[in-house]
């Protein structure tokens, strides 16, 4: 298979052309910066499907009219243990910025709370929001929907988003352990990197719109993609559409996806992220004892701890690779 041709841009680069083309399009300043700190961090950790990859969506919908490029989220914290966000329309990284400490501030109290992120549009990598938790010496555990993409076990008819859930486990003075996953056996722009590049994909990644078994990823973007795990990555799929839709009171994704206006962008959704402090459920000596834990695990020969790639690439401050053709598109959304 020929190598697609890509572009070396460092991680400034990106920065400037991401900026440039938010802020043109209708953007404002916080909501520019949020989404730049996205789609900065996704390329600077090796996500290629949640960067550059989604701005010309990001775009789609700003252009489109149907995301508030000025949104400005709301916080109600009356519940004290239940923090609700409105996201006023907009994408979620700002409401997720606005409201994480908020909701930090009331697990460190409280021991436990859960954010709801309601009115909001969600199309990134789910690390952000948990790490940010972690970073703060608390648990974190996030969940979002998207339009259906996936069938549930056994079904050929999509239900399911592609419903990623993330988790972050705080190490005080390390790095957090993150995983951070779409229940899908990969994610739709796994499947989408896959068809542009040409390249065939497992078997059980998804079916042809006849409902047959294929490797070829354009194949399944017409059909439906499959839950990872069979039946029980399916029930954590259900889960996840029931915390991000039923739990929030937003959008399951078949709702989502009649509201939407196919213009390219993510479609509206809720989020669910709960947090949890460890030092008061568990107790002082709870970072001792998981350190013993973390210990063993990295004593088996072939075993590494989720989020480690990312973190990895994290110390790179080299260019990153970026599609050629995807470059000069983004360039030409530049107003
Ligand atoms: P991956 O399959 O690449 O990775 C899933 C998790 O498994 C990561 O935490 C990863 O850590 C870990 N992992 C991978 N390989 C190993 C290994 N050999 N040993 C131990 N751990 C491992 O992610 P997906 O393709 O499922 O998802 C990609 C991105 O898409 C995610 O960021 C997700 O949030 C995003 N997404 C967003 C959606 C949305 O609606 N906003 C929908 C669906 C997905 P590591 O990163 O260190 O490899
Ligand atoms: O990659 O599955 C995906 C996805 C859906 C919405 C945003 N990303």
């Amino acid at each position: 298979m020929a190598e697609t041709a890509t572009i070396p841009l460092t991680l400034e680069d990106i920065e400037q052309l991401s900026r440039a083309v938010f802020a043109s399009n209708g953007c404002d300043e916080p909501n520019t910066d949020a989404l730049v700190r996205t789609v900065v961090t996704a390329e600077r950790d090796g996500s290629a499907s949640h960067g550059l990859f989604r701005v010309p969506g990001y775009i789609a919908s700003l252009r489109s009219g149907k995301v508030n490029g000025r949104a400005r989220p709301t916080i109600d914290n009356a519940l004290a243990a239940v923090i609700k966000v409105h996201g006023d329309n907009g994408y979620a990284p700002l409401a997720i910025e606005r409201g994480v400490p908020v909701l930090a501030e009331a697990a460190k109290k409280l021991g436990i709370a859960v954010m709801t992120i309601t009115h909001s549009y969600h199309f990134a990598a789910m690390w952000p929001e948990v790490e940010a938790l972690a970073a703060e010496d608390l648990i974190g555990l996030a969940c979002v929907s998207s339009k259906p993409y996936v069938a549930p076990a056994g079904g050929s008819e999509a239900l399911f988003g592609t419903n990623p859930i993330s988790f972050a486990w705080p190490r005080p003075g390390k790095m957090p352990v993150v995983v951070d996953m779409a229940t899908a056996a990969m994610a739709h722009g796994e499947i989408q990197l896959a068809a542009r590049e040409g390249e065939a994909v497992p078997l059980g990644a998804g079916l042809d719109a006849s409902g047959n078994d294929t490797t070829d990823p354009r194949e399944i973007l017409q059909g439906v993609l499959l839950p990872f795990g069979g039946y029980k990555g399916s029930a954590i799929a259900l889960m996840v559409e029931l915390l991000a839709g039923g739990a929030v009171g937003d959008h399951f994704g078949f709702e989502s996806q009649a509201a939407d206006n196919n213009d390219g962008g993510p479609s509206v959704g809720g989020e669910f992220i709960m947090a949890i402090s460890p030092e008061l459920v568990a107790g002082s000596g709870w970072a001792e004892h998981c350190e013993a834990f973390f210990q063993r695990y990295d004593a088996i020969e072939g075993a590494r701890l989720p989020g480690l790639r990312r973190h990895d690439n994290r110390k790179s401050n080299e260019p990153r690779h970026i599609n050629a053709e995807l470059v000069e598109r983004i360039r030409d959304l530049r107003r």
